[in-house]
């Protein structure tokens, strides 16, 4: 099954969910689902593996492929205070797993102190395990997010749906949350963004993994007010890797219409981030590493006063954003190839602004394909960008751009038209499919 057929059903999945928690609200408010919701909550989740196992079989679908069965020790919770009392007393290691249902969870669910600990549903039931919180509010006054993590190194959170959270869907404190994994993890509906991880400036969380999860809002619609929505973003952080996640309808506005974040976020001193086989669709704006383009920020200590430094932006295809579809600013050194990004909207598909002065680490940008072009603003320059061999395609080298499949047809110029890239740094397709194939890599996220 191609990714774009994956991405119907992950959207339809969502709807699917919306539609039970509904179901849930006209019946008891108990933990466990009642049993028409739980058959749809079936549905949905055989669906949703059904769509993974037909992928082309390459490493993001076995990397995507649900965790192994739960452990002989595994505690198993079906309510909200066992969940909460198995998280207060986990020993280092522990496993924790949610039965199917849905829970409402009221203020956060706090994951502090612990190493190693696992929470998760069995396999293939994301969508049957729901944590619902209050309903999502425009600047979350009381904080309520569904898992709070502070000081926790080597957590999973795998196989589970988190959806109308006041604020987050999940936060992560800059305090040695490091190596976090958060895996197959469904995120919808909060009043700010969905996978925060905060800055500390003096301590951090480091090396986590966002993948295989889906995250955003169920309608492209905005709350009145609402100026600070972004689906993952990432402050003071080294090394995390977004991938293979679908991010979408994530929008924000300022009284004057204008935007706040991208969907995928890193900065305020984050860098060697790698953002990869990601599909971001119907979003406002795309992938950004660094942000406010004209300033440096006190969290910039590990960056040298830049954004965001190195990182890599690959293989992610980026559907109908209205403002950029990556942007990098006030930062250096990152490499962005090979994705497939389409603002039919906005003319920089790609755009840089205020890199400053990158002291011979400049931005690479090559191989991309583009409704628009790569824009340089704010005084950058060759000396601080370097753009190679992007195209700028017509509608009708994609099997579908109206709907969202932006696999090549064969007329299309972007085939085998790629510069060459060490294999180390290219070696697969947003389907995970590996490249090249036939002569030459195609320029874009998706090889013939
Ligand atoms: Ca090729």
């Amino acid at each position: 099954m191609e990714r774009a057929l994956i991405l119907v059903a992950a959207l339809a999945g969502c709807a699917n969910t919306d539609a039970n928690t509904d179901a849930n609200a006209n019946a008891d408010a108990d933990a466990n689902a009642n049993a028409d919701a739980n058959a749809n909550a079936d549905a949905n989740a055989n669906a949703d593996a059904d769509a993974d196992a037909e992928a082309d079989g390459g490493a993001a679908v076995a990397r995507c492929a649900p965790l192994g069965p739960p452990s002989t020790g595994a505690i198993v919770v079906s309510t909200v205070p066992a969940l909460r009392d198995a998280i207060s007393k986990a020993p280092e290691g522990a496993e924790i797993v949610l039965e199917d249902g849905v829970y409402d969870v009221g203020s956060s669910i706090a994951v502090s102190g612990k190493k190693g600990l696992t929470i998760r549903g069995r396999p293939g039931r994301r969508d049957a395990v729901v944590l619902r919180g209050t309903g999502a509010r425009v600047g979350c006054p009381d904080n309520r997010v569904g898992f709070f993590l502070d000081a926790s190194p080597n957590v999973t959170i795998s196989e589970l749906t988190i959806t109308d959270m006041q604020c987050h869907a999940i936060q992560v404190q800059g305090t040695g949350v490091t190596n976090l994994r958060v895996h197959r993890v469904t995120m919808l509906d909060a009043g700010q963004q969905l996978f925060k991880a905060s800055a500390k400036i003096t301590a951090y969380s480091d090396d986590g993994i966002v993948e295989c999860s889906t995250v955003g809002y169920t309608t492209t619609v905005v709350p009145a007010g609402n100026t600070y929505s972004q689906g993952i973003d990432i402050h003071s952080g080294a090394r995390w890797k977004i991938r293979d996640n679908i991010v979408k309808n994530v929008r924000s506005t300022l009284p004057g219409g204008e935007v706040v974040a991208g969907s995928i976020s890193l900065w305020n001193g984050s860098f060697d981030s790698i953002v990869e086989r990601n599909v971001v669709i119907d979003c406002w704006q795309g992938i950004q590493l660094g942000g406010n383009s004209t300033a440096s920020s006190p969290d910039t200590v590990r960056t040298g006063g830049f954004q965001h430094t190195g990182g890599i932006v690959r293989n992610n295809l980026i559907v109908r954003a209205r403002d950029f579809g990556v942007q990098l600013a006030r930062s250096k050194g990152a490499r962005v190839f090979h994705n497939t990004v389409w603002t039919p909207g906005y003319s920089n598909s790609i755009e840089t602004r205020a890199q400053g002065d990158v002291k011979g680490a400049p931005h690479w940008i090559g191989n991309n394909l583009m409704s628009g072009v790569v824009g340089l603003r704010d005084g950058d320059g060759p000396a601080n960008v370097v753009v190679v061999n992007d195209l700028t395609a017509p509608a009708d080298w994609f099997v579908d751009a109206a709907g969202g499949d932006f696999h090549l047809v064969t007329k299309a110029k972007a085939i085998d038209a790629a510069l060459p890239l060490d294999a180390a740094e290219l070696f697969d397709d947003l389907d995970g499919k590996a490249r090249p194939g036939g002569n030459a890599n195609d320029v874009g996220a998706y090889e013939r």
